[in-house]
């Protein structure tokens, strides 16, 4: 069996990755010279490097590693499929047990009438699908004209050329340009944003934005809404609770399709299955990835409510599709991790007990310094760094600069908490218990007391 073992040491491994290996959203020649740190082994919470480092991964990978590492019933379900059936697609008038099976246990997951299953191979190609679904959807309404998806300033949609232009994120148009017919509106960020506005006003003020912004295009030329019910990869901003029940008003009222993009909030990671059960939306279409196979086999999809999916299927073909839609072996492991989601009540794990165990103690790190406020939904978090909590003021260095310091800290302390700018971010896996909840947040201060010495050394606790 080709089981791959390190043999090397991590120097000689770091600069064949530096010479072989293009990372995402990296800059690959910075990186070189520093060696990335190399992940060798991973159980429950914990990583192992290659140096032999237990690390607690309070990011759950890239947000997704819901169930925990190293579950072998994955494992096994995937051997499984792959001798009964390796691969068949799912196109040409054909279906498979995976596929079926999953896409009705997905069915009796979400809310609602959403009902129906478009397979993906990742978040970003399932909001890909989306777009052009919504498309297709108003040219068989005899709406042809209704085109333009409206999205978010700062929100993650993916990085393929459809999801990187529903994003909003100057970064990504800035390499490779946006596709037409996708606009921004702001984002709900009151913190840094909502000036001397309650969080409330503030919430009501960026979801008029999109009242706006349809009657500024004419609602006979838009399509869609599309927005986490939680801006992830943006810093995990939490909206004011006055937004998501405006945006679903003026939803409704202009007869636009929603589009909530749960890849990260999907699957227990707010404390209920969906992200919309959170927060009160009913969407027509929602986005799954990450949490849908905890990360074990890269897949994703939309589900789509039976109204639209009605209309959809009434005109004949839909010319989309990818080779790997529902492909039979990821279909397999996401079924056994909603299997174990469901049998070990993990999402009432996070709701009752991780959850309220990680807020009593995530709330108090606003007595640090360095931290002005502190948001947590379920198990998705930030807090915000500010070198003055009154004002909310940012730093007067480049923004990120303190962030990363602060990510610097955490990374040495054999912790994975990330940092959007200057806001830290965490997302741990759903089955974190309340020890390893201790030693996350015991390493978070330790990190962030480090991290304000530094700042101080350097005066670098001035405000812009
Ligand atoms: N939608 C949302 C809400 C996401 O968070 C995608 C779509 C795209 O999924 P794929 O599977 O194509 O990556 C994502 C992915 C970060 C980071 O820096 C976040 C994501 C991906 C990569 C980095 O936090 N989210």
């Amino acid at each position: 069996m080709n089981k791959i073992t390190n043999h090397m040491p991590t120097a000689e491994l770091q600069a064949l990755d530096a010479a072989h290996h293009m990372h995402p959203f990296t800059d690959n020649s910075a990186l070189a010279k520093k060696g990335a740190r190399i992940m060798k082994s991973a159980k429950g919470v914990w990583l192992t490097d290659t140096e032999g480092h237990r690390i607690i991964d309070g990011m759950a990978g890239l947000w997704c590693v819901n169930i925990g590492y190293g579950r072998k019933e994955l494992a096994t379900a995937a051997a499984a499929q792959m001798e009964e059936l390796s691969y068949y697609n799912t196109f040409f008038q054909t279906s498979h047990i995976p596929a079926i099976a999953l896409a009705a246990k997905i069915a009796e997951v979400a809310p609602g009438d959403l009902n129906h299953v478009f397979f993906a191979g990742s978040g970003s190609e399932a909001n890909d699908t989306n777009i052009r679904m919504v498309r297709r959807y108003w040219d068989i309404m005899g709406q042809p004209e209704k085109r333009v998806i409206i999205a978010r300033t700062n929100g993650y949609h993916g990085s393929t050329m459809g999801g990187g232009s529903l994003g909003g994120m100057a970064g990504i148009h800035a390499h490779g340009g946006k596709i037409a017919g996708i606009v921004h509106i702001g984002e709900p960020n009151w913190w840094e944003q909502g000036g001397e506005m309650t969080p409330e006003d503030f919430g009501l003020l960026r979801a008029r934005e999109l009242e706006r912004m349809i009657l500024q295009l004419g609602v006979e030329n838009v399509a869609a809404f599309i927005g986490e019910p939680v801006q992830g990869a943006g810093g995990v901003i939490i909206p004011p609770s006055t937004y998501w029940p405006e945006i679903q008003r003026i939803v409704d009222k202009y007869g636009i399709l929603l589009i909530a993009d749960e890849v990260i909030t999907g699957f227990g990671r707010t404390g209920n299955w969906f992200g919309s059960q959170t927060f009160g939306i009913k969407p027509h279409i929602m986005t799954i990835a990450k949490g849908l196979s905890s990360g074990y086999q890269p897949i994703g999809g939309s589900i789509v409510n039976d109204h639209v999916a009605e209309v959809l299927g009434s005109a004949g073909d839909f010319n989309h599709g990818y080779t790997y839609s529902g492909h039979p072996v990821a279909a397999a492991v996401a079924l056994e991790n909603i299997r174990i989601l469901q049998e070990e009540h993990i999402v009432e794990h996070v709701r009752d007990v991780a959850h309220p165990y990680l807020w009593a103690k995530w709330q108090a790190l606003t007595d640090h310094p360095l931290v002005g406020e502190a948001k947590l939904v379920g198990l998705m978090g930030s807090i915000a760094l500010t070198p003055d909590k009154a004002t909310r003021a940012k730093f007067a260095s480049d923004t990120g600069t303190v962030g990363y310091r602060c990510r610097e800290r955490c990374f040495a302390n054999n912790l994975i908490m990330r940092h959007v700018g200057d806001r830290m971010i965490i997302s741990p896996p759903l089955v974190i218990t309340p020890e390893e909840i201790d030693i996350l947040i015991a390493r978070a201060t330790k990190s962030l007391d480090e991290c304000y010495a530094g700042l101080k050394a350097d005066g670098l606790m001035k405000s812009a």
